[in-house]
């Protein structure tokens, strides 16, 4: 029974892409590609316990009426969703009151009481921020083990992985990664960004409309201000987006960062991934003005806000 969602969604997914294939007639990695589905109901991630290892391409489908998007974590063997919820969820929500309250040095003693195993955790992208009704693609290498996946932004100042209600969890979904193998190929990129503490983003070229496979490369990582590394999410900006307001929105610790709704549309994107990863995202861009952005504390001084056109 486990199974069987997995394997609907690879199904499907490669029917679809079988589709899309005619159009250009080429060979698409697509074609081949494992895919886990992780649907966004309410506040709930939907998915499949148990998926194969190996290049797995993670199709968010946001059907919530709210900005979300799905980290992926890898978590130390013998502590799981339950263990999350129970010693690090509280500690990040009950900081955020105190942030919010105006008490920073004793919200620092409440995030003090991380468990030791937080430090563990392993990051490995996820799809980024996604608009209500889009759906985002990301593909990362998973290697066997015991995973989570997790969406963090905020609505009236509470995470959507932290539910008040201790009989319920939170926007999380625990799942395994066996030793069987996806078999899905490496994606071809069309368009490379390079992502390091130093120099920001750096992307090569300047992408036209149409599809696009992104890879982005860490060239580094590190823990920023606000705990986390740097990522990459795509927002696209209206002709009066404040691009100051979608600076501050970027850092979860700010009373407005990362509550709904968000200042902009996003379409997905890459979570951080450890130094020297490369992981790779689709998107689809149209006209416009858009900008490539990092959860991170100050991402225009870091050169992590990068605005461009698409003609
Ligand atoms: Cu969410």
């Amino acid at each position: 029974m486990k199974q069987s969602p997995w394997i609907i969604t690879a199904a499907l997914a490669t029917t679809l892409a079988g589709c899309a294939e005619r159009d250009t007639a080429t060979t698409s990695p697509a074609a081949s590609a494992s895919v886990y589905e992780i649907t966004a109901r309410g506040l709930a991630l939907e998915a499949a316990d148990e998926i194969p290892s190996g290049w797995t391409t993670i199709r968010f489908n946001n059907q919530s009426g709210m900005v979300h998007f799905a980290l992926v974590e890898r978590l130390p063997e013998g502590h799981g969703v339950k263990e999350q919820q129970d010693q690090v969820a509280p500690v990040f929500q009950q900081g955020m009151d105190l942030l919010n309250a105006g008490n920073k040095k004793a919200a620092n003693q409440k995030f003090g009481e991380l468990p030791e195993w937080f430090g563990k955790i392993v990051f490995l992208g996820g799809p980024g921020m996604t608009t209500p009704g889009r759906i985002a693609e990301t593909t990362v290498y998973l290697e066997p083990g015991n995973y989570m996946a997790e969406c963090y932004v905020k609505t009236n100042g509470v995470f959507h992985s932290y539910n008040p209600d201790p009989q319920q969890f939170g926007m999380v979904h625990g799942f395994r990664v066996t030793t069987d193998k996806s078999g899905a190929p490496q994606p071809q990129a069309t368009v490379r960004i390079t992502l390091s503490g130093d120099k920001g983003i750096e992307v090569d070229g300047n992408p036209n409309a149409g599809e696009h496979t992104v890879a982005v490369h860490f060239a580094d990582q590190k823990v920023h201000a606000n705990f986390l590394g740097h990522d990459v999410h795509l927002a696209r900006l209206a002709d009066d987006t404040d691009l100051e307001k979608l600076a501050t929105w970027m850092d979860w610790r700010q009373p407005n960062g990362l509550e709904t709704p968000a200042p902009v549309e996003f379409f997905g994107g890459i979570h951080d991934m450890p130094a020297g990863s490369t992981g790779y995202f689709k998107v689809r861009l149209n006209p416009g003005r858009y900008a490539w952005v990092a959860e991170v504390d100050d991402p225009a001084q870091k050169n992590m806000l990068k605005v461009f056109t698409v003609r």
